[in-house]
């Protein structure tokens, strides 16, 4: 992997920022885009825009054509057994709904148990949550240990009560813990549950075989994957989806409509009310072609190197002074760089480093259990990825080190 040529396809990377170039850690929020995929998107619009499925005439047809040639694409990325198991969504948050809303209205009833993390995304429990009002749900939590990652004894007790759903993320947004996936999803098929996989930050990262994972739904979005904002995938089983209700009616997803009766169509259409992004899905499409171009491998290489830099310059600079959040860098996890200084808010950290051109995030990082399970009100994370160098983390360190010494004085 040629990081400094490849970094000539991200056109935005050229920025400068406070005099600055532009130094972006932030890739876990949304990564930067190639120049293919934007082309990709303005191409549709200046030659294919048409509403498809709706149309007769020859663009429309183009239109469907290459929609429909966006869903195989993303179903090869996936390995599903058919394009029909994909349907396409705004992203995570909304592929998580769906099926959230759709068991709690078919498979989930009064007084049942679903099982989700405290590491999770609140776009992987809010939506659970909200089925404790209705259908009257049960929602129970695996903790994690100090090493960052799942307490599988929990899990072991909390399937022991039978729950109907087990909700996890494949990568922590916070931790960059990589969860056995396969391991939860064998033991939660023996109690009969069905897996709902958040793979947000996985799929950036590496490569996905849903039927390999054990999933039974899962989703990602297109923007933390180099492609276009407002696209994302939500994945089922053929016989999971076929059972799932909508949550959204409107125009495309019926088969029939009648002053007294609807009727709906199969998947993935009846879960595409409206007129969906045409546009996303191509740009998705041509991401995934540049992502697999790139080659997982080399790019899992590429971020080992990053992570563990990053762990080396925290050691040697700032030692006990600065507590670094995750499993250690040479186990299974992805870089996803959650720290604390000691005596500096995260806050003031990420504005003194936006001075220097370099953008990481502070917060909760949507992950307020975790927060309070870490005993901490937010966190500062640099997420490197694809067209970040070793040159990069360390002038992040070294800009670190002078937001250290403003606070010192
Ligand atoms: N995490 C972050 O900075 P959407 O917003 O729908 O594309 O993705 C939601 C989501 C779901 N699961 C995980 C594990 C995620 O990390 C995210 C998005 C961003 O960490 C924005 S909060």
């Amino acid at each position: 992997m040629n990081v400094e040529s490849l970094r000539n396809d991200f056109p935005l990377l050229t920025r400068t920022f406070h005099g600055k170039p532009l130094i972006y850690l932030d890739s876990a929020a949304t990564s930067q885009k190639p120049t293919a995929v934007i082309e990709a998107e303005s191409e549709f619009y200046e030659q294919k825009n048409a509403n498809p499925h709706r149309g007769v005439y020859a663009l429309s047809e183009e239109a469907t054509e290459a929609y429909e040639g966006a869903r195989a694409r993303v179903g090869r990325f996936l390995k599903a057994a058919s394009p029909d198991e994909v349907v396409f969504v705004r992203g995570t948050t909304e592929a998580i709904n769906t099926v959230a809303f759709g068991l709690g209205r078919s498979v989930l009833a009064k007084g049942d148990r679903v099982v989700s993390t405290v590491m999770e995304h609140h776009s992987n429990i809010v939506p659970w949550h909200m089925l404790r009002a209705a259908p009257g749900i049960h929602l129970d939590f695996v903790g994690i240990g100090d090493d960052g990652r799942l307490q599988l004894d929990e899990l072991d007790r909390l399937l022991a009560l039978k729950p109907k759903v087990v909700a996890v993320t494949f990568v922590s947004n916070v931790l960059g813990t990589v969860n056995p996936v396969r391991e939860i999803a064998d033991r939660a098929h023996e109690v009969g549950a069905l897996v709902v996989v958040d793979a947000a930050q996985a799929a950036p990262h590496r490569p996905i075989d849903v039927g390999a994972l054990g999933a039974d739904f899962l989703a990602f979005s297109g923007h933390k994957t180099l492609g276009p904002t407002g696209i994302g995938v939500l994945w089922g089983r053929s016989e999971l989806l076929e059972k799932l209700p909508p949550s959204e009616g409107g125009g495309e997803m019926i088969r029939e409509v009648h002053l007294d009766r609807v009727s709906y169509r199969e998947p993935p259409g009846r879960f595409e009310a409206g007129t969906p992004n045409v546009a996303g899905a191509i740009g998705l499409s041509v991401a995934l072609d540049y992502l697999e171009g790139v080659g997982f491998e080399g790019l899992a290489a590429h971020e080992k190197k990053l992570t563990r830099r990053a762990y080396d310059r925290a050691m040697e600079r700032f030692s006990d002074r600065i507590t670094m959040f995750g499993p250690r860098p040479n186990g299974d996890r992805e870089a996803v760089l959650s720290f604390a200084l000691r005596g500096v808010h995260p806050h003031d950290i990420a504005s003194l480093l936006d001075a220097e051109g370099i953008a990481i995030r502070s917060g909760h990082h949507c992950a307020q259990p975790l927060m309070e399970r870490l005993g901490v009100p937010a966190l500062s994370r640099a997420s490197p990825y694809l067209y970040n160098t070793v040159d990069e983390i360390d002038r992040l360190f070294e800009a670190l080190a002078g937001v250290e010494k403003v606070f010192a004085r």
